[in-house]
């Protein structure tokens, strides 16, 4: 079974996803979602309250994936955790529950996220070797894998960098399965949340350039509802703004194609705290860590909420 006190494996993670469909049938499904390059199910969990099974009432959607950087194991415990609470602990988040559907993609990048338990702990990048045979080194950056604005700044053509872009967009079968399932809810989701850690930012459109996007004041209050909600919680200090500006330039990431292409109105990168140690937060600060993101993460969803 799963807790907290340590970093899950993908297999074990998985299994869980399993577990929960079969033990709430109602409640859960689980949406495969094609194989990784070293042929890894990639698997969801779609969430929803008991009533909504009725087809006909399509309710609005949160879309919430983690670990396309494979190190950066914090953000795989926080989504598992929001599952966990929604679906055992779901009498408490009932409110959550009747606003929404759910659907929650723990682990984007599995063979990365397994070579950097087994290998390299700070391995970021996918596990494919580049396909032209002409370098040696192994993976693409998948959130720089996008097509929308690919290979335009803050990214690399050596395969050998841990921000390399690929041989061409979508090179990545997780990139694709993304964009697949992006393509799948854009109709009906509200919020596409990509965790990624670290730093404690709230990160919105655009990454690719400087300029802001015309629903940026309303994606600064949806942050800032996040921000405050964790600070108030006495948790970590974040900072707000759109990626490009507060952090760096980077395109072809996941975020700016759900925005600028699947045209899903509110998209925000979390990049959760280091809990004092970079991407690799102690084992006995991941429930601390993980409890507080989901109090903002929480936050978020009120405020997207009563957005036209
Ligand atoms: O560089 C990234 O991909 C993200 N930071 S990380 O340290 N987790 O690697 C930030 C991505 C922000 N979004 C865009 N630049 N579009
Ligand atoms: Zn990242």
């Amino acid at each position: 079974d799963i807790n907290f006190y340590s970093y899950q494996r993908f297999d074990v993670i998985n299994k869980y996803l399993d577990r929960l469909a079969a033990e709430f049938p109602q409640q859960v499904n689980t949406v495969e979602l094609g194989q990784s390059y070293e042929g890894r199910t990639l698997k969801a969990i779609h969430i929803h309250s008991q009533q909504s099974g009725d087809k006909s009432e399509k309710k609005p959607l949160i879309f919430i994936d983690a670990g396309l950087h494979a190190r950066e194991w914090i953000a795989h415990a926080t989504a598992l955790y929001v599952i966990q609470q929604l679906v055992e602990n779901a009498t408490f988040y009932r409110r959550e529950l009747e606003m929404y559907d759910w659907l929650i993609w723990p682990v984007v990048n599995p063979d990365g996220y397994e070579y950097s338990h087994t290998s390299e702990r700070f391995w970021r990048k996918t596990r494919q070797p580049d396909p032209e045979g002409y370098s040696k080194c192994v993976g693409v950056d998948l959130n720089r894998n996008f097509d929308f604005y690919w290979a335009f700044v803050g990214s690399s053509f050596d395969p050998c960098d841990i921000d390399y872009h690929g041989p061409e967009p979508f090179s990545e079968p997780e990139a694709v399965a993304l964009r697949e399932l992006l393509f799948k809810v854009n109709d009906t989701c509200k919020m596409y949340l990509t965790l990624h850690s670290y730093g404690g930012y709230f990160l919105y459109p655009w990454g690719y350039d400087n300029v802001l996007p015309p629903n940026w004041r309303y994606l600064d209050a949806v942050a800032r509802a996040g921000l405050e909600t964790i600070r108030n919680a006495s948790g970590s200090f974040y900072t707000a703004g759109s990626s490009a500006r507060t952090l760096y330039p980077a395109s072809g990431a996941s975020d700016d194609f759900a925005y600028g292409v699947a045209k899903i109105p509110v998209v925000m990168c979390m990049e959760l705290p280091s809990g004092g140690s970079g991407f690799d937060p102690p084992a006995d600060r991941i429930l601390p860590l993980v409890a507080e993101s989901w109090q903002g993460i929480r936050a978020m969803t009120r405020e997207v909420h009563d957005y036209p």
